[in-house]
Parts: structure tokens; sequence; C-alpha cells
């Protein structure tokens, strides 16, 4: 284990600070998302609609508690905090010229609040919050004009908060823009919203690569501003396992891996891979990409490799349709029948995490941080001074005890571990305050209503436990 391992926990800034308005922050994608629950999907409407549950408008306030609240994570003693800049509070509409001061004030104090009690910021600069008005003007990231809205972003927060800040990425979770039937995903991670009689696959790539370009144009920029950055991408890695031994099955999952490791590929080597050249020729797809964007990608590959991890999916190549599991991330998946599932359909599997790490690892010979790995869970929050979540417990014991394995065992170097929030915060997926993460608790319902107070669960003492001993008590 690296003796400055992070320890920590992460969120982003769109599920936690609220605040939506407040110091000239712009309206931002996550702005425009309806509350949901694991049966009824987010809406994205045009605009802000009156009378409609806009949970992001809220967050937990963490705009006017993190010092309160970092204390509590001091009292668990992480070493490093992932949270994301929010792109509308520097520049409210994405394309001025000049950042919001008041902006820019806020994440002063905030890092500067982390760094007092002993924590490392860790970065995320665009996390499912791009500017609403780069959607509405630009169409998202298929148009070219976003990279350098993104990259002037970039820039004003690398040299502003240089000295306080160390690790950086770039895109949450970029390969979530993969599916463009997935409209929740295609709209928060790349603001695009696909026409009926336009090439859905064309749009895809061609944004996937303009935030591609983006991403190394910032990795490059960020090196020259400060030599001591390290700039990684970021995953939502989901390992994809074949439902048999059946060769066609095998085959299947290897392909699926693509809508993963196409991403990693750029990234880490800089060049397009030859399958997704290939596909691009059969598909007849014509990617806008000049020479000087190809160099590009080259001059900026990342420091390191961030991953999410929350399940597997299993692939067959003959679904049955009453075979399909609740999570899908894309029409193949299947449910694996030697895992269970979260209440939200989430197929649980510690297991999965040492071979993500391994695969990732030897594939490309990176560090590695987990920057997001928990359990999404009904609390029973009759008792608010004792809710006991011993099933959060499980959860975590179990991934940890698999990263510690890929790292002593199998000799994989990982950079840290950062749990998926750390303190209840709005789901991003469907918008519920009451699909929770957290050691502590956040007295709020889906609607905002609450007292908001923090209460610590019987999962707080445990984590602290687990970061004191660096983890050894639990193998
Ligand atoms: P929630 C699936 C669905 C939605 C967001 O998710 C996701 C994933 C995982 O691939 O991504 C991340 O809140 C994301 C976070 C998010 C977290 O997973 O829907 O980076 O913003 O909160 C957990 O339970």
């Amino acid at each position: 284990m690296r003796e400055n391992f992070l320890w920590g926990g992460a969120i982003a800034a769109h599920q936690a600070e609220g605040e939506w308005q407040t110091d000239g922050k712009g309206i931002s994608v996550a702005d425009v998302l309806t509350s949901g629950n694991h049966k009824k999907k987010r809406e994205i409407t045009k605009g802000i609609i009156a009378g409609k549950n806009y949970p992001n408008h809220f967050g937990i306030d963490f705009y006017n508690t993190y010092q309160e609240d970092l204390k509590l994570f001091e009292e668990m003693g992480f070493n490093g905090f992932r949270t994301s800049i929010a792109w509308t509070r520097i520049f409210p509409n994405g394309d001025e010229a000049v950042p919001n001061e008041a902006g820019l004030q806020f994440y002063d104090d905030l890092f500067d609040s982390l760094i007092e009690k002993g924590m490392a910021p860790i970065i995320t600069l665009s996390h499912f919050e791009m500017p609403y008005h780069l959607v509405e003007a630009y169409g998202g990231w298929r148009s070219k004009k976003v990279i350098d809205c993104f990259v002037r972003f970039a820039e004003v927060v690398f040299e502003h908060y240089k000295s306080k800040v160390k690790y950086w990425m770039t895109f949450n979770e970029i390969n979530n823009m993969f599916n463009p039937e997935d409209e929740f995903f295609s709209f928060v991670t790349g603001g695009l919203q696909y026409q009926a009689d336009e090439n859905k696959q064309q749009v895809m790539y061609q944004a996937s690569m303009n935030q591609l370009i983006a991403s190394a144009k910032v990795v490059e920029i960020g090196k020259k501003i400060c030599s001591d950055f390290e700039i990684g991408c970021m995953l939502a890695f989901i390992p994809v396992y074949p439902f048999s031994s059946h060769p066609e099955d095998v085959l299947l999952a290897q392909q699926e891996m693509r809508s993963r490791y196409f991403y990693l590929d750029v990234h880490v080597h800089g060049e397009v891979p030859n399958y997704t050249k290939r596909l691009w020729e059969r598909e007849k797809i014509v990617i806008d990409l000049s020479e000087e964007e190809l160099q590009t990608l080259k001059n900026g590959t990342v420091d390191y490799i961030s991953i999410s991890y929350y399940m597997s999916n299993t692939v067959s190549s003959r679904v049955l349709q009453d075979q399909a599991s609740s999570y899908k991330s894309s029409a193949n998946v299947v449910d694996n029948p030697y895992l269970t599932a979260s209440d939200w359909g989430w197929q649980n599997d510690p297991t999965g995490l040492r071979y993500a790490l391994n695969e990732l690892y030897y594939r490309y010979r990176k560090p590695i941080m987990i920057v997001e790995n928990g359990l999404g869970a009904f609390d029973d929050v009759s008792n608010k001074e004792a809710i006991v979540d011993d099933y959060r417990i499980a959860y975590l014991k179990n991934h940890i005890k698999a990263m510690k394995q890929a790292m002593d065992e199998d000799g994989v170097d990982v950079l840290g571990y950062t749990s998926w929030g750390p303190i209840d915060i709005v789901s991003a997926g469907t918008g519920e305050m009451k699909k929770r993460y957290g050691f502590i608790y956040v007295d709020q319902d889906d609607f905002g209503q609450g007292t908001k107070q923090r209460y610590k669960k019987k999962s707080f003492e445990w984590y602290k436990s687990v970061i004191q001993t660096n983890a050894e008590t639990l193998i």
C-alpha cells in the first residue's frame, strides 16, 4: 500500500451544494432534472417549469454547511476528499470571457477548509453539471465550440487553485455517453438531445471525440501551469461478464467492454483504437477530426485512471426479454444468477472490483484511484440517533477487502479510495434523497423538507476504524 494512500469520500457539487442561483451561479444541466425514483425516470425539462420538483436546486445545502460537514469527515480521518467545481459558478453560461469572482471565492474557501483539516482536494472539472446555456446555444458536446469553453474554464481554475489542488480529473464517467438510447446519460454527460432523424451513433462519437480532445488539451495545459499536477480521466467501470462459456457470449462480453475501453484507450494511449476506426468505416460514420487534434490526443495523455465501481454486468448473446435485468448499460445485459442486487437493481459484486482493478492495471500500467464505491439503500431512520446500516458496512467491507487483495496479492497500484456519498446527498440517477449512501444521515426528504440535521450512522465509526488501521483489520 502506498504510504500516502488517500482515504476519504466523494461527492459532486450539483448533488450537494444547493444554492443553485446564489452568488451569480448559472443554470446547469442538473438544474433542469426533476426528481424520479427507481420506477420513474427523471424528466429533463426545457428550462425550469414552475411547480416541478428539482432536487438539485437544494442539494443538502452543502454550500452553507460545509464547515460543519468537513468536521465530521475530519473526525473519520479522511486525508482526501473528492468533489467537483460547478462550472456554472465560475462561468454561469459557459461562454463568457470573464469568470465570476464570487464562484471562485467559494471554492477558495472550501479548498482552504479541506487543507486546514488535512484533506487533499481531489477535483472533478465536469460532473454532470455543464452550463445549460451550452446545450441550448450549441447542442452540447456535439459542437467544437464547447471544447474552447471547457478549456477556458479549466485554465482559469487551474491557474486559480494551483497552490491548493494537486489531483484533478476531467470528465466524470465520460463513457456513460456511449448509449444514445439512454436519454439521461446522453444529457448529463454530453448535453446531448438527439433529433429523431439524425445519425445518433455519429453524433455520439463526435461528441465523445470532442470531449476527449478537450480532456487532452486540458491535461497538456494543466501540466504547463503546474508540473506537479496529477490529471486523470474518470470512467464508470462496470466490468462485463459472459453469461455462459458459449464462445459467442465470451466474444460479446469482450466487445461490450469496448464501450468502456474506447474512452480509456484514447485517454491513456492518445489514439483512436483500430476497432473504433473499423466501426466508423463499416457504419459510414464520418468524424470531424483534424491532424492537429490527433496530435493533441497524443500530447495530453492522462497521469492516472480513476473509476467509479458499483456493480458488474453480464451479457448474453441470446437475450430473452424476460431475462433482462433492471440495470442495463446495454441491450444484451441479463441478470447474473450468482449475484444479488440492491433495491435499485445494481448487482453487488466485490470480486468484480478485484477483477476490474487487475484488468485495468495490467492493460494500462497507470495508477488507479477508486473515486466512487458505495451502496445506495433505504435506511430505517425511525431512530435518527441510532441508524443501523449493517448492509452498508458489509458492502463496503467486501469491496475494500477486494481492493486490498488486488493491491497486496496482485500488485495493482491503487492511489486511493473515496467512497461515494460519505454524507447522504441527492441521487444522480433518480434525484431521490432516500437512496442513501452516507455514513452521515441528513434529515431531509425527496422534496427538500426536513431539519437538514446531520446524524452519524453506525457505519461512521466503522469507516473511521478502517482508515485508522489502513484496513488491516478487515483481512
Ligand atoms: P446514484 C448509474 C446511474 C447514475 C449515476 O448513482 C451513476 C451510475 C453509475 O454508473 O454514476 C455515478 O446517485 C455518478 C454519481 C452518482 C453515483 O454514481 O444514481 O458519478 O454522480 O451519484 C451513484 O445512486
